[in-house]
């Protein structure tokens, strides 16, 4: 059976699953945001880590422990900076999404929870990303994933309503 997709309100530093994603920038060295809330959670390890990583591009995912978090590890991906759409905003969130769940993956984990990727300061609109989110994971669960539980943890209440609102489209549509 394909692992299921919960969503959620919360603060995502909190989640106790295998792996949290953080919503980084390419120095992957910290940040404001979700990125803030992981680094000040997790402890100064966190960032000697990421250090050591040199960067990651857009589109792409790196992990690290989790340090002083519930979660064991946390994926680093970097999403895109919203420019209106026309510049490969939607295949390069996508993707985000697909590399994070191959990188948990590889390192066996079986539940994991996503921020939403660039809608903060990277100013993607929610809607559009809740669909892309929801697309990405459920796809790839459907594919034969060992992953079991993958939960959408938005920082609002309105997120959590669009995120919702994306997954209930998305299950009526199979
Ligand atoms: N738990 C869950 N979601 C959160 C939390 C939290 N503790 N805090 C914020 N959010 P953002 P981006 C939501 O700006 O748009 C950083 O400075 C927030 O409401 O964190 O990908 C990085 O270093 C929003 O819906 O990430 C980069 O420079 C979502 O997380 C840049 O911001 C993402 O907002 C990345 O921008």
């Amino acid at each position: 059976m394909a692992g299921r997709i919960v969503v959620k309100a919360g603060d995502i530093t909190r989640e106790e699953v295998d792996a949290i994603v953080n919503a980084a920038n390419e120095s992957l060295l910290g940040g404001g945001g979700v990125d803030g809330a992981i680094h000040r959670a997790a402890g100064p390890g966190l960032l000697q880590e990421c250090r050591r990583l040199g960067g990651c591009p857009t589109g792409e995912a790196r992990t690290t422990a989790g340090y002083a978090l519930p979660a064991r590890y946390v994926i680093h991906t970097v999403g895109p900076v919203w420019r209106g759409g026309g510049a490969g905003e939607a295949e390069l969130l996508a993707r985000c999404y697909q590399r994070s769940l191959e990188e948990a993956e590889a390192h066996g984990v079986r539940t994991m929870a996503f921020p939403a990727i660039s809608t903060g300061a990277y100013g993607y609109p929610l809607a559009e990303a809740a669909e892309i989110a929801v697309r990405t994971v459920a796809r790839h669960l459907a594919n034969g994933s060992p992953i079991e539980e993958v939960r959408l943890v938005c920082f609002s209440e309105t997120a959590r309503r669009i995120f919702a609102e994306a997954l209930a489209r998305h299950c009526g549509e199979r």
